[in-house]
């Protein structure tokens, strides 16, 4: 039992006991940003990274502007709608590799496997639960390094998302067989058209701590086969991170996002019958604050990283009826040689 608890505290410890190993170590756990940023870094010539993340987003409760609004308010008879969803949940398996051609442009792919579930209560008050999962949009992003001081770096990141994902998921549940129907928008897995990621990164690294910020739209083209359009984004991060013991830095992060509402509609969806299938309850603006932690994971050749984030919004006005966001946590594994 006390030999169990002595390797327990001597794992968890691991990171403390190596600070003089590590004190020769060039690379710090705070030179990528907090784990929830992309693109937020460039690679050596030649150099190739390989990346995980789980993502999970809790969704609880609905709001209307800054208001939060129980489900009798949107149900009938008070409300206009004959279903409210309650909450959503999120899980996103996020998939990336970074690979450097020339020590001024890094590639970077990313693709993720998302499974949604929402929990409805009808004015009838009856419960109801619909899922969706699959593949996202894969996106691809060039990132050319503006310039690179041993300080301070500028990034241009040159994104694009391609339609890989589906927007023609449909309820399966036993409820609505045989005659699945189209499920709303939030539940869709893709875009449905190619949008473009522009966006702007800068780095700092001091000698005790380093901080960045990025700015980040994306714009979407077209319309897809379902007659709609999703709304623009534009996302605006900082963050401020600190080492210590040498392999570990936390880090705090606060960001802003702006998200239109949807253009056009899904003929198959009814806007009168639940908030998620009206294109004009989609938009909304949220600030949200993160901490995290980032790890160099010890005793090996290649670039080991573990980092967590954890962010809740602070503030989020939105066109609703519309679910409010609760928490998001992101857990990722970076590997790079
Ligand atoms: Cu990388």
């Amino acid at each position: 039992m006390i030999n169990k608890i002595q390797k327990i505290c001597s794992i968890l410890l691991l990171p403390f006991l190596l600070n003089d190993v590590a004190a020769d170590q060039t690379v710090r756990a705070d030179s990528h940003a907090p784990i929830g940023v992309m693109g937020d870094h460039t690679h050596e010539a030649g150099e190739f990274m390989w990346s995980y993340r789980l993502m999970y987003m809790q969704m609880d409760g609905n709001r209307d502007g800054t208001n939060r609004l129980a489900p009798s308010d949107i149900l009938r008879p008070a409300g206009q709608f004959m279903v409210t969803p309650l909450d959503m949940d999120m899980t996103m398996h996020m998939f990336g590799l970074m690979y450097a051609p020339t020590s001024r442009w890094t590639l970077m792919w990313m693709l993720p496997f998302i499974d949604f579930s929402m929990d409805h209560l009808t004015a009838m008050g009856v419960n109801f639960t619909t899922e969706s999962d699959g593949f996202g949009d894969l996106k691809f992003t060039g990132l050319y390094s503006l310039h690179k001081t041993d300080r301070n770096q500028w990034i241009l990141n040159l994104g694009v998302s391609l339609p890989t994902g589906s927007i023609d998921e449909q309820d399966v549940t036993p409820a609505s067989a045989p005659n699945a129907t189209q499920l709303p928008y939030p539940m869709q897995l893709g875009s449905g058209t190619v949008d473009f990621m522009p966006g702007i990164t800068f780095t700092s690294s001091q000698l005790s701590y380093s901080w960045g910020a990025q700015l980040m739209a994306v714009i979407r083209n077209g319309e897809n086969d379902n007659d709609y359009t999703l709304g623009n984004k534009l996302e605006i991060t900082t963050w401020y991170a600190r080492p210590f013991a040498d392999r570990w830095s936390w880090s705090t992060r606060l960001s802003y996002q702006d998200l239109d509402n949807i253009d056009g509609a899904d003929p198959r969806l009814n806007p009168m019958m639940v908030p998620t299938a009206d294109p004009d309850r989609r938009g909304g603006t949220r600030v949200d604050f993160g901490f995290g932690l980032n790890l160099i994971m010890p005793g090996t050749d290649k670039t080991n990283r573990l980092a967590l984030e954890i962010e809740t919004p602070v503030q989020q006005d939105l066109d609703g009826p519309q679910l409010e966001t609760d928490l998001s946590i992101t857990l990722g594994w970076q590997l790079s040689y």
